[in-house]
């Protein structure tokens, strides 16, 4: 007898089967025994409903529209004695599970979003994300602190780990009870506040996920926060606020002046290190500007400031604190201001470095951050490393429970980032070298020339790199490079093509050797 039947008969009989019983298999009831011993669950509700598709971290951006139903799960729940209320969301496809489950993760405070469920629920994954106790639209002063001078640490703990090995559990048990097996591979996809989450799974629950994508991480979390407010304190200390204009032509003049350096024209300086570019050789030349519209002459309170975070945050005795930033990327996204002529301009600092100096380290949420000096600075970064590296610095180089349990993770992070210090990475990618001379057998770092914050830029972003963990983990396919490309653009009638490279591993350096630039043949790993 011959019991073969062609595949796709079979899968669409499995899934019409469980398409059929989905509302069914969808009830409250169903999800009884979803809890975990340290929790005390308050609600369990749930729904099937169509998905929408958003952008997914760390992908291509999707236009399409695919509608799929899912089981929608909202699981709320508290720690005894903690005071919380976290709201985790469990969303199962009702047909074509494709048998993996996926923890994604947020951006900024933000611990993560449902809304981030429907494109990996669209392809097929069963998705986790969790809202770590306190709104996905707050800001820091209305959670961080229980009242003034009090700071809520259940809620900073639930935000840096807690919540999120908890989401990967529930997610997995609301998994199995809804299509009755396990899923067969796990993963967690992110960037910044989700590529440090990701590191926190490696570091501190090294079993709950196979593969983890932790991209552009704001990983050393208790240094490089207080080290993002830097440039307002330069600014200051200058008792100059420079316009976008005059910082963003400085930045342009450093990428001309380096750019070749890497044998390319191309607007991207993609060696690290080399630039040795002195912004006081620019002092005096003239710039156009618009918004406020207008010409001025680059200062040499504006080449200090440029010198200044280049070099990176120091405190009062002048001992280097953290790194400063590549010359190529826009010193904009920390060194803020806002002007209403190129002359007059006001400090506008990162929300999240202003908070964590305000409302965390100082327990006030009204306090001005200008008020701030120099001295207040160094004391404050100290109590930073001192109060909170346990809590979610993130910068544990120890991943031998990561290796020990087969997990793959893979990161990359732009050169041309503007909020997180590329060289963080570095530093944190050598120490876990340091400790493992094994490490790129289960932890890779791709460092993406001309790369913005997550993405944008000019340069070659990595979008298929969460496929390339997936064949990491399933396959034993480790990657050797990651496929890359640039945003084609258009000016005026003028269209530039996309470009394409392979990204290579850390301590590998993209360098070009010959022949057309726009094409990854002419580039190699050195
Ligand atoms: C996708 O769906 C949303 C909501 O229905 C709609 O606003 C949007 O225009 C759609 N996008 C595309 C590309 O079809
Ligand atoms: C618990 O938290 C709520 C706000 O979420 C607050 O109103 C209440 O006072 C807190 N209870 C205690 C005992 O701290
Ligand atoms: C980053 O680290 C590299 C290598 O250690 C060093 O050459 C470079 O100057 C550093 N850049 C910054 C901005 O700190
Ligand atoms: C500033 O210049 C832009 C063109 O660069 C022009 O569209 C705008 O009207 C100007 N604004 C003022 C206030 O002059
Ligand atoms: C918090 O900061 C405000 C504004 O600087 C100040 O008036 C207030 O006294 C501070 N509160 C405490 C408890 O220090
Ligand atoms: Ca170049």
């Amino acid at each position: 007898m011959n019991f073969s039947l062609p595949l796709s008969y079979l899968l669409l009989a499995a899934s019409t089967a469980l398409g059929a019983s989905a509302t069914a298999r969808c009830a409250n009831a169903n999800f009884a025994s979803l809890t975990l011993p340290n929790i005390h669950v308050l609600s369990v509700d749930t729904v099937v409903a169509p998905t929408w598709v958003g952008e997914m971290t760390n992908t291509f951006p999707s236009t399409q529209n695919v509608s799929t139903g899912a089981c929608q799960i909202t699981i709320t729940y508290t720690h005894p004695g903690w005071n919380d209320t976290i709201n985790t969301w469990v969303w199962l496809p009702t047909e074509s599970w494709n048998g993996r489950f996926v923890g994604m993760g947020g951006g900024g405070w933000v611990t993560g979003e449902q809304s981030s469920l429907g494109q990996p629920v669209s392809q097929g994954y069963a998705a986790v994300s969790t809202d770590g106790g306190h709104s996905t639209s707050a800001s820091t002063a209305s959670w961080a602190l229980t009242n003034e001078g009090n700071l809520n640490w259940p809620l900073l703990q639930d935000f840096s780990a807690v919540a999120l090995d908890e989401a990967a559990s529930l997610g997995k048990i609301a998994t199995r009870l809804f299509y009755g097996s396990a899923p067969k591979y796990t993963y967690w996809n992110g960037c910044s506040t989700g590529g440090r989450q990701g590191h926190m799974m490696a570091q501190r629950f090294p079993e709950q996920y196979d593969g983890i994508l932790a991209t552009a991480p704001a990983i050393n979390w208790d240094r490089f926060i207080p080290a993002e407010y830097w440039p307002q304190l330069v600014m200051k200390l200058l008792d100059y606020y420079p316009s976008a204009c005059e910082v963003n032509a400085i930045t342009n003049f450093a990428i001309d002046a380096c750019d070749e350096l890497d044998g390319v024209k191309d607007g991207i300086i993609s060696l690290p290190g080399q630039c040795k570019f002195d912004p006081f050789s620019v002092v005096g030349r003239r710039v156009k500007c618009s918004r406020p519209n207008g010409t001025l002459k680059i200062t040499r309170k504006g080449a200090q400031f440029a010198e200044a975070v280049w070099a990176g945050a120091k405190d009062s005795k002048g001992t280097p604190l953290w790194y400063g930033f590549p010359h190529e990327a826009p010193l904009t996204g920390l060194g803020g201001t806002t002007c209403t002529s190129l002359r007059d301009c006001s400090p506008s600092p990162f929300a999240i470095t202003a908070d964590w100096l305000t409302t965390v380290l100082s327990r006030n949420a009204s306090l001005d951050p200008s008020t701030l000096t120099l001295e207040d600075y160094s004391r404050l970064f100290r109590a930073s490393a001192n109060e909170f590296q346990s809590v979610i610095g993130t910068r544990d180089p120890d991943l031998t429970g990561f290796k020990n349990a087969g997990g793959k993770m893979l990161t990359w992070h732009g050169m041309k980032d503007q909020l997180i210090f590329y060289n963080g990475t570095v530093d944190y990618y050598t120490r876990v070298w340091e400790l493992d001379p094994e490490v790129h057998d289960y932890y890779r770092f791709f460092p993406a020339p001309g790369v913005e914050h997550c993405g944008g830029g000019p340069g070659w972003y990595p979008g298929d790199s969460f496929q390339a963990l997936v064949d990491w983990v399933e396959n034993g396919k480790a990657p050797d490079t990651l496929l890359a490309r640039t945003t084609p653009t258009k000016t005026g009638d003028a269209e530039v093509p996309a470009r394409t490279a392979y990204l290579c591993p850390f301590p590998k350096v993209m360098t070009y050797v010959s022949g057309d630039p726009d094409e990854a043949e002419a580039f190699t790993c050195r």
